[in-house]
């Protein structure tokens, strides 16, 4: 087993405050439908299941300002950051059952700060079909599953970019993220702005996940603690339709479950998010089935025959 932790805390949030479609409420219970503690157990970890934590009810109200639903959001990643911390503090590996993907703002926000206080290096490996890197005013939808990593690194409104005292949580060069292949106009602006690393599909198409995932974990070492913030839709839909926001052209299973077997290999994964999985659009929890199976290659399963 090439994790640098042995104990993890799986953490429900049960919550679609940031997305367009309703259902990632649903996320967590899918996974543990699917046997995602028995399979993680069967590895050899120490599972402890928090349970749910509990915020504000999904109003399903219109964007105001270019955010839908700010104040929940902002309830949702206090409760997410304390929980995540906790988990931190108390030596163990969290792993967040979102949800959607506003949520790895608390998530990271309590990572970053346990990274500064134990003096470690922070590597956030985002895989997403999304850059996730909007703003209230370039937006297309208000929606704020779609705004995390700007918040993260300081844009955005103060009740989020300060959500662990100091703004920014975290720097740009910090990130890195994997299978973008959907991001908005201005965002696309943005980006290019502030030199977020992103390797898009049309990099894995001309180098390969291989040297996508060598060049993403280039400079990890051993003081080095890396976040993997797993969307769902990262991954190909016809091998995870369970996704509120469908992008074709994804990495296929063997492109993604051998980038998650390099992130293993580093033994330097500390926390995990697993977020957007909606059961609503699934079929027979198949996309569940297909994250718990990836998600144990990211705890050191392997497909080596020779070990
Ligand atoms: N970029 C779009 C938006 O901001 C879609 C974001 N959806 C996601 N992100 N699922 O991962 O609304
Ligand atoms: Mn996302
Ligand atoms: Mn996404
Ligand atoms: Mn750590």
């Amino acid at each position: 087993m090439s994790t640098c932790q042995t104990a993890v805390t799986l953490i429900g949030a049960p919550t679609d405050i940031g997305a367009g479609y309703r259902g990632a409420r649903l996320g967590p219970e899918a996974l543990r439908i699917a046997g995602l503690t028995e399979s993680l157990s069967a590895l050899g970890l120490d599972v402890a299941d928090r349970g749910n934590l509990e915020g504000p009810p999904n109003p399903w109200t219109e964007p105001v300002d270019g955010y839908r639903h700010l104040d929940e959001v902002v309830v949702w990643n206090q409760r997410v950051m304390e929980a995540v911390g906790k988990e931190l503090r108390g030596g163990r590996m969290p792993i967040l059952l979102g949800g959607d993907h506003c949520l790895g703002l608390g998530s990271i926000t309590a990572v970053a700060r346990h990274c500064r206080e134990q003096g470690k290096k922070l590597r956030v490996i985002w895989l997403d079909a999304h850059a996730d890197f909007n703003t209230h005013d370039i937006t297309p939808t208000g929606n704020m599953h779609g705004m995390p990593v700007a918040c993260l690194i300081g844009l955005g409104p103060q009740s989020l970019t300060h959500l662990g005292g100091s703004a920014p949580a975290m720097q740009v060069d910090e990130m890195r993220q994997i299978g973008t292949r959907s991001v908005d106009a201005g965002e696309k602006q943005l980006i290019k702005r502030h030199g977020l690393p992103v390797y898009d599909m049309r990099k894995i198409g001309d180098i390969g996940i291989k040297k996508v995932m060598e060049h993403a974990l280039e400079g990890v070492d051993e003081n080095t603690h890396i976040h993997v913030s797993f969307d769902v839709d990262f991954l190909d839909p016809s091998i995870a339709p369970g996704v509120g926001t469908v992008v074709s052209g994804g990495p296929n299973y063997r492109e993604a479950q051998l980038a998650m077997e390099m992130i293993a290999e580093s033994g330097r994964m500390g926390s995990l998010d697993i977020v957007e999985l909606n059961p609503i659009l699934d079929r027979d929890n198949g996309t569940a089935l297909v994250a718990i199976d990836l998600v144990e290659s990211l705890f050191g399963k392997s497909t080596l025959v020779r070990e």
